[in-house]
């Protein structure tokens, strides 16, 4: 969540990402908002509407910054239980190592603000499963981080694991290597026909989940179900509306 910390944060960037964010810091302290949102419209309208998780995918930077420490606290005191972080703990930043700056124990510190720590390799598929399927068990209330150990640039030969691969492009050379070093016999830009279509079954996965949903919210009558459509949509209510700038 660092990718230009001039921008403010982009809603809706891609289909599947609800946010991004380029100020360090932001993203994770966005995401704690969603996630209290998501525990007061349960209150509201019950687990039938509204039971989900909030993911993030956040790397080093996101968590040296100092507001990060004001939301992970309030997350863990609020239990956030539906909150999911993801660290991408790769041990590099824009400048070099974290170590040039910062020798936080990320575990001690989230620990130590209510949160479950756990651990997976981020480069190992089935690893990452069981990760993720563990921190999605809802096993106690605390939110969860899991710490992804991953190396940027993987495969990149000379640049792997340095920040030469944090922000610029790799080079011919490089490129060559990693595509060598996967496998990956495929020209830029292309996605294999078979790739592509186990992609696509895994988004369908959910699709039976979602026309369910659909089905209980149109059941829904008279001034809940448009408070619920409001909310949903992101529109400002009639009480904040005169605070927020135009
Ligand atoms: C508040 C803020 N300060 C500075 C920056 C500039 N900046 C962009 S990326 C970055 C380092 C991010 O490191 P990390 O999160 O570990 O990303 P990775 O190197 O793993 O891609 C910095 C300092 C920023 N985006 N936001």
């Amino acid at each position: 969540m660092g990718r230009d910390h001039r921008r403010p944060p982009r809603i809706r960037p891609c289909r599947g990402v609800e946010t991004t964010t380029g100020p360090l810091g932001q993203g994770i302290a966005t995401s704690v908002g969603m996630a209290i949102a998501e525990e007061a419209m349960r209150a509201q309208f019950g687990e039938e509407l509204c039971q989900h998780k909030t993911w993030v995918i956040a790397g080093d930077g996101c968590l040296m910054e100092g507001i990060s420490q004001e939301a992970i606290g309030l997350a863990g005191n609020l239990k956030l239980k539906n909150l999911i972080v993801l660290w991408d703990n790769n041990d590099i930043t824009i400048d070099g190592r974290v170590s040039l700056s910062d020798a936080t124990d990320q575990h001690k510190r989230f620990e130590a603000s209510g949160w479950r720590v756990l651990s997976c390799d981020g480069h190992d598929a089935a690893d990452i499963d069981r990760a993720l399927t563990d921190a999605a068990s809802g096993k106690d209330d605390r939110p969860v981080l899991v710490d992804c150990k991953t190396i940027i640039g993987f495969g990149a030969p000379k640049k792997q694991d340095t920040s030469g691969a944090h922000g610029a492009p790799l080079g011919a050379e490089e490129i060559a290597a990693a595509r060598a070093a996967y496998g990956w016999e495929y020209g830029p830009f292309v996605i294999p026909d078979d790739l592509r279509a186990e992609w696509n079954a895994i988004g369908a996965q959910g699709s039976a989940a979602r026309a369910a949903w659909n089905a209980r919210v149109d059941a829904m009558n008279g001034p809940a179900r448009e408070e619920f459509a409001r909310r949903v949509s992101g529109e400002i209510s009639e009480k904040l509306a005169p605070l927020w700038p135009h």
